[in-house]
């Protein structure tokens, strides 16, 4: 029988990031009924994998089998080009316990001023994965947006690092542009797309 994701479905979102949680909301469109991670207390795993695609799983995983329910999680992040792909997998943690992306963000900066600029080229990842309760099966996707740096940060909506970041062919950044704007190309809008030609019926 085919994997299918039910329409009316019970679903964990199982993430701890609020400006995730929104756009995976807004995405998920009152399709199914959603629980967050938060309302059911679950912990945050450590995410000890070195892909996109392998914390999603993992953070899946532990939260279907800790609630029960199918579960939804999504693992994201900003890849740099100069810098080798940094932050990458790090995206989060490059912002401190505080969580405080002005510092990300700045770090960013100042690891580019030392390549002197020259390549501004960075992309969004974003893997999602769906998880089964009781070991069940477990699938995932990935999705990317392609753009350029700008500094200063420019934008107040979105999350992260979105005010830095400027989508191929656009000109504002992901943080200056109406959250619908951002849903219809990024990367987790991507990602989502595949998840949905593969599961939803
Ligand atoms: P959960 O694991 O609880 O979902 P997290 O914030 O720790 O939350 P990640 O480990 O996947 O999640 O970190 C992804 C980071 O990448 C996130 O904190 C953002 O800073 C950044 N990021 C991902 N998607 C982004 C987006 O659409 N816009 C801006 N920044 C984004």
């Amino acid at each position: 029988m085919a994997l299918t994701l039910a329409r009316g479905a019970r679903i964990v979102a199982a993430t701890h990031n609020p400006g995730k949680a929104k756009e995976l909301a807004a995405l998920l469109e009152g399709r199914f009924q959603v629980v967050s991670a938060g309302e059911l207390n679950l912990p945050e795993p450590d995410e000890t994998e070195t892909t996109f695609v392998g914390n999603a799983v993992l953070k899946a995983r532990a939260a279907a089998d800790r609630s029960g329910l199918i579960a939804l999680a999504d693992d994201s992040g900003m890849s740099v080009t100069a810098l080798g792909g940094s932050p990458g997998i790090y995206s989060a943690r490059w912002a401190g316990p505080g969580k405080d992306f002005a510092v990300a963000m700045d770090r960013v900066r100042e690891r580019l001023e030392e390549t002197g600029f020259e390549d501004l080229h960075a992309w969004f990842s974003c893997a999602l994965a769906v998880a089964w309760p009781n070991g069940g099966p477990v699938v995932a996707v990935e999705g990317r947006v392609d753009g350029t740096l700008t500094f200063p940060p420019r934008g107040t909506r979105g999350f992260g690092y979105d005010p830095i970041f400027i989508p191929e062919g656009g000109t504002q950044t992901f943080g200056e542009m109406e959250p619908a704007a951002k849903d219809a190309i990024s990367h987790r809008a991507r990602a989502f797309a595949q998840l949905k030609a593969a599961l939803f019926d």
